[in-house]
């Protein structure tokens, strides 16, 4: 029998699969393949990580398959970050609201699954594919692709991924976009990050504008932030491992997220709480500091079916719809989700001691 060059000769070699791997973004690029355009969709009130993802991919389309993209903004960015992401890396973004639905195109939800009620484009509409990280479930029904990776820490690295695979460095505004996106997704403590989100960050950090990306950073805030946080530390409470913020009326939802932030500091608390008022909506919002937390479930027991919740391990957001936005009614809304909570996370119904006592408070007005 002819041996070959490479032939080690009598011993066998290790037998190697012969078929071509199909890489993950090559499948997600055939399902595009017919489309007249394709337009990119997230959750409601878009973060960096939805804002990131979608012009990660829409670069990815235009460079591999050469057709026109749409990126898009379901509601208005709250966030003075999320405001300068836009306003510097100069993302055009049309209004979801404002949509005309071409029946050749294809639609890719990221950061998100469909039917979450995290969204207000019609629901009619076919979703050709959907890149998630959240652990919340969405209807995937009859979706062609669905690349879902409830363990990376955000949709950003995913879609760093792809351009990876398909040998794609991604233009500075693109670059910094994603790696913003990652960065706010992983900056807590235990983090949320796997080995995909490092690698991310490490192809993207050259690419990325690291000025823009620290003005980003660095935005500048309006009055109304300190007035929001001044009156949601003076209603902050402390139920043994647990404090709550019952924030006020918030300009702008996101608010609720970065009291969060701020009271999972707390060195005496593993879980923080904050609730406030927007429109006719009460924003939840949750964070542990504990590891295995599953936040993103039990804010959504807590919940149940007086609105909707979801998130990740140790970050979760929920939205109550208030029948009435009067105080007493307000607080009734309050009253059960604290009962609920302290039952949830097992602490015996108490009264909360105030972060910042009365008495403080009071004698620094008189002063
Ligand atoms: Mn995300």
């Amino acid at each position: 029998m002819a041996r070959s060059a490479d032939d080690p000769g009598g011993v066998r070699p290790h037998s190697v699969p012969v078929h071509r791997r199909t890489k993950t973004s090559d499948r997600f690029l055939d399902e595009l393949k017919d489309a007249t355009r394709v337009t990119f969709v997230s959750h409601v009130h878009p973060d960096p990580d939805a804002l990131g993802s979608m012009m990660g991919l829409a670069h990815l389309v235009e460079t591999c398959l050469c057709k026109p993209t749409r990126i898009t903004r379901d509601g208005p960015i709250g966030r003075a970050e999320n405001r300068a992401l836009v306003d510097t890396l100069h993302v055009e973004l049309d209004s979801v609201e404002m949509l005309i639905w071409d029946p050749g195109e294809a639609v890719v939800m990221v950061d998100s699954q469909p039917k979450t009620g995290r969204h207000s484009f019609p629901r009619a509409i076919p979703i050709t594919a959907v890149l998630d990280h959240h652990e919340t479930p969405g209807d995937l029904t009859g979706v062609p692709f669905v690349d879902i990776r409830r363990n990376v820490g955000a949709t950003c690295s995913i879609v760093a991924k792809y351009l990876m695979e398909q040998d794609i460095v991604p233009p500075k505004a693109v670059a910094t976009a994603l790696l913003y996106g990652i960065e706010t997704e992983t900056n807590g403590y235990p983090r949320e990050a796997s080995a995909l989100d490092d690698e991310a960050t490490i192809f993207l950090y050259p690419a990325a504008d690291k000025n823009k990306l620290a003005k980003i950073r660095n935005a500048r805030l309006p009055i109304s932030h300190f007035e929001t946080l001044l009156l949601a530390l003076q209603s902050t409470f402390i139920y043994d491992r647990l404090i709550v913020s019952w924030a006020s009326e918030l300009p702008q939802p996101d608010l609720a997220a970065e009291v969060c932030d701020f009271l999972i500091r707390f060195e005496e608390v593993d879980w923080a709480v904050c609730a406030g008022v927007h429109g006719d909506n009460l924003i939840l919002s949750a964070r542990s500091a504990l590891s295995d937390a599953n936040a993103g479930e039990l804010l959504r027991s807590v919940v149940g079916r007086m609105g909707r919740a979801g998130g990740h391990d140790r970050r979760a957001g929920g939205c109550v719809k208030l029948a009435s936005t009067a105080p007493s009614a307000v607080e009734e809304v309050q009253a059960e989700l604290r009962r609920r909570l302290l039952k949830a996370l097992k602490i015996d119904e108490c009264r909360g001691q105030r972060l910042v006592p009365l008495r403080e408070l009071l004698q620094n007005l008189q002063g």
